[in-house]
């Protein structure tokens, strides 16, 4: 298969957006300048002002009587809330709460934000995290809610850690919230030993799979090794149950690390399941050009190997290094757009984009949202409610009802988003 979406206008598109499109940096860094206005868009969607109207009257899952051709969402953006420091991810508890990491290190929960976004307020809970090391790019990243949360009350966390007289890493840790969700109790690690430098690509991303093991999207620490080495845990994409043996006993990677789903990648910050398949997508951070789009195949090689040292002028899928290296299903060519988070949209109230992979992004200031087809992508909009409004965008959760949660990323008055579609 070739990279025809290579073409796709989006991948061009996207610099008339970008405050930092030329060079150099992964855009996970401090934000270097206010997002920019925008006015041109490749979708045709109906623009609408971000508003804060309490929106819990959509029936999103209603089915139609009768079909009638799908057409393309009006997205409603919700604030629920702007006092947020860097969040990464957010997730929603099956009582409707949701919890959202920030990179700082609080663990907030907002009661009932699933049925009452308007009235949901960020507090505090409580977490015993001494060993946190909070730094460039790394802290406390991805969030995981086990999918026997109303039996274990138990969730995960990727953070990097500077424990006692070890290694600075970066680990998965599964902590117990009370009844209450006032406090997190440790309850032990999960994998240990994911490699930590300057705090630079450190990942990190988690999902459960419908089958219910846990996906882990690393980081190569920047460190040119890293993604080509089957005993390194960096530049990965793993796979493990819920206490972190290996998911598949014997491995998918001979000789390497049983864990190790997939190997060769720079910095996975989005794992997706593809609604009604057990296709799983990543989605990861390119040099100067490349962010990619990929489809997880186990024991996959997927290219990346900047060495002697760390050298990023290497392609991000090496062909001609590795022949049987796995291409992206898309990549975004030049100026890359530092794509984050990853989720599939589900759900008739989305129209035409039903079954879409929406992507976040740092650089970008926006989301993506890729047409897809079997294994294919076919086409891509930029929604103009996201596009610039919120700044640099970390992650995309899907909830129950429909509805699309996003965080951005800009330093201080982070927002917390709720996004709904319609297409009445
Ligand atoms: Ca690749």
């Amino acid at each position: 298969m070739g990279r025809p979406t290579r073409t796709l206008s989006t991948a061009a598109v996207g610099c008339l957006v970008l405050t930092a499109c030329s060079g150099g940096s992964d855009g996970d860094g401090p934000r270097s300048a206010p997002p920019a206005a925008v006015t041109t868009t490749t979708s045709t969607t109906t623009a609408a002002p971000p508003d804060t109207e309490t929106a819990t009257s959509e029936a999103p899952t209603s089915s139609p009587t009768e079909a009638a051709p799908a057409t393309e969402p009006t997205l409603r953006v919700q604030v629920v809330t702007d006092g947020l420091s860097l969040p990464w991810d957010v997730q929603l508890l099956p009582d409707g709460t949701a919890l959202v990491t920030e990179r700082g290190g609080r663990l907030l929960a907002l009661d009932d934000a699933l049925e009452d976004p308007d009235g949901a307020e960020p507090r505090e809970v409580a977490l015993d995290l001494p060993e946190l090391l909070v730094g460039s790019e790394a802290g406390l990243m991805g969030l995981a809610v086990s999918p026997d949360f109303e039996q274990d009350r138990t969730i995960f966390l990727c953070h990097a850690a500077q424990p006692t007289g070890e290694r600075p890493d970066v680990r998965v840790t599964r902590w117990t919230l009370d009844e209450g969700v006032t406090e997190a109790g440790r309850d032990g690690v999960v994998v240990a030993g994911m490699p930590l430098s300057t705090g630079r690509h450190a990942g990190c991303r988690l999902l459960f799979t419908p089958e219910g093991q846990l996906l882990v999207g690393t980081g190569d620490a920047a460190e040119g090794s890293n993604p080509q080495d089957l005993d390194s845990l960096g530049g990965k994409v793993l796979e493990l149950t819920p206490d972190g043996s290996p998911a598949a006993p014997e491995g998918h990677v001979e000789g390497g690390d049983p864990r190790i789903l997939t190997y060769g990648h720079r910095n996975v910050q989005g794992l997706a399941v593809q609604p009604g398949t057990e296709r799983l997508w990543s989605v990861e951070h390119g040099p100067d050009v490349d962010d990619e789009v990929n489809i997880l195949e186990p024991g996959g090689n997927y290219g990346w190997d900047p060495v002697p040292g760390y050298d990023e002028s290497v392609p991000m899928t090496h062909l001609e290094r590795f022949p049987d290296a796995v291409e992206a299903v898309w990549s975004s060519g030049a100026p890359t757009h530092a794509t984050s988070g990853a989720t599939f949209l589900h759900g008739e109230q989305w129209g035409t984009w039903d079954g879409a992979l929406a992507v976040a992004e740092l650089k970008g200031s926006g989301v993506t949202v890729f047409t897809v087809e079997g294994e294919e992508i076919v086409d891509a909009v930029r929604p103009p409610e996201l596009d610039g409004t919120y700044g640099r965008l970390r992650s995309l959760t899907l909830d129950p009802h429909g509805a699309l949660w996003v965080t951005s990323s800009n330093g201080e008055g982070d927002v917390l988003l709720r996004v709904t579609a319609r297409t009445d």
